[in-house]
């Protein structure tokens, strides 16, 4: 089907005529989001991205908008695309062009439309990139080598990116420095346990409204988005089994209190499964067989091959969508087996992602960490820099403060102490 969009000077997305509703959900986000708005208020006199023009390429959502109201109150102009074809949404994309924003992002593009979107963001020679996964900075890298003598500094979202852009500093060849956001620990130790744990049992909760209660839910994989779901599910009543491949990861759930078996066991008594895995084929046709009837099954990790769906599909007799992202399968033994979300991601496909709260603290440390590029980019090397301990903890404080919350400091003696080798016992 051809895209509907509305296309200006400078934007490109689905509908204008959504924007109303787009700003009410970026009003909502903003009012979850405390870090960014106190950083939003502590540069707006300051303005330390003036004269910065950021080209950024990462989902489209209402918290991604809130970052880049946040980059405008620092001074910078923003040119955007989307970094996932299916996660823009586009009535915020209708807000932010409405209200000027450089934006070409619409829900459903082909991979062609893309790539067209990073060039459209690339025509206004930014100073500064903004990643999720890489792509713009790989497009310029490939396409357009001779912008980088422009760009002072780029920033990374997600390990994926951060893997291609070691490989690429790897072999000497990334053009201008990039900091990997991904690896600050107010960014991925609390995306995957709060933000991973509570949006799949939201998109459990969603797409099927049943009780946690006394139901035997199994984890496989006891990473943290698995140790994040584990701990939501039993927050809610549930018997949580952990299965587990990693000696040590099982023995972690053992001791959080759970049971911990083999797939093949904990088939035959779970409710609910959930895979965390990254891994493939961790729910194959054998497990299949053997569950209850009315078992619920879907996937939080990596891919949609955790649950091995061609099985499903290879010993059913018949299936039917009964609501949103839930599809019954019937099997050869009588059964049911409920299959959410065609297996993909429960919590962005049947849910909408990490809550705000969560995304406040990754889109913090990329606010502050273009302001570093901005101000220090000329002297960085071409090289990939982690987030400094100052900047996580700095993040962590401003949350902290806007939760109401203080905690003790060190007095000069005991800063003495613990950082003297003088001290045995
Ligand atoms: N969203 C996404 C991806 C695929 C997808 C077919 C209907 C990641 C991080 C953040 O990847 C993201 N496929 C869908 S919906 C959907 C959504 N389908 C498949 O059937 C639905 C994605 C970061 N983030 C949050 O987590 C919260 N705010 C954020 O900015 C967003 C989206």
């Amino acid at each position: 089907m051809e895209n509907m969009v509305t296309t200006g000077d400078n934007y490109k997305v689905a509908d204008l005529g959504r924007a109303e509703a787009g700003r009410l959900r970026i009003e909502w986000a903003e009012s979850r989001m405390p870090v960014l708005m106190h950083l939003g208020k502590k540069y707006s006199d300051q303005k330390p991205l003036k004269d910065q023009r950021i080209a950024g390429c990462l989902h489209v959502t209402k918290e991604t908008a809130v970052l880049i109201k946040t980059l405008i109150t620092a001074g910078a102009e923003v040119s955007w695309s989307g970094c996932n074809p299916l996660s823009t949404n586009d009535e915020v994309a209708a807000a932010l062009a409405a209200d000027g924003i450089s934006i070409y992002a619409w829900h459903g593009m082909n991979v062609e439309e893309f790539y067209w979107c990073i060039e459209k963001t690339l025509e206004f020679k930014p100073t500064l990139t903004l990643d999720d996964g890489a792509d713009l900075i790989a497009t310029i890298h490939q396409k357009h080598p001779e912008m980088a003598k422009n760009l002072l500094g780029g920033t990374e979202e997600t390990t994926t990116g951060v893997h291609r852009l070691r490989a690429l500093a790897g072999e000497g060849k990334l053009l201008y420095p990039v900091i990997a956001v991904n690896d600050a620990e107010t960014k991925w130790d609390f995306d995957n346990v709060y933000g991973t744990g509570q949006s799949s049992i939201d998109g459990i909760l969603r797409a099927t409204s049943i009780l946690f209660a006394g139901k035997n839910f199994v984890v496989a994989g006891y990473g943290h988005c698995g140790r994040g779901c584990a701990m939501r599910a039993a927050g809610l009543g549930a018997n949580v089994i952990v299965t587990e491949v990693k000696p040590t990861a099982a023995l972690k759930a053992a001791l959080d209190g759970y049971r911990v078996m083999p797939m093949d066991e904990a088939a035959e008594i779970g409710d609910i499964f959930i895979t965390a895995t990254g891994c493939k084929d961790v729910i194959v046709q054998r497990h299949m067989e053997k569950m209850k009837d009315g078992a619920v099954l879907c996937n939080t990790g990596h891919y949609d091959c955790e649950v091995n769906i061609k099985d499903l599909e290879k010993i059913k007799v018949s299936k039917k969508t009964i609501r949103p992202n839930n599809v019954e399968f019937t099997l050869k033994n009588g059964r049911k087996i409920f299959l959410l979300a065609e297996g993909r991601l429960v919590n962005l496909a049947a849910a909408e992602g990490h809550p705000s709260e969560v995304m406040d603290m990754s889109f913090a440390n990329q606010f502050l960490s273009l302001i570093h590029c901005a101000r220090e980019g000329k002297d960085l090397n071409n090289e990939v820099y982690d987030i400094p301990e100052e900047q996580d903890q700095e993040v962590g404080a401003i949350k902290l403060s806007a939760m109401n919350m203080s905690i003790d400091k060190l007095t000069e003696e005991q800063e003495k102490y613990i950082n003297s080798w003088e001290f045995g016992t």
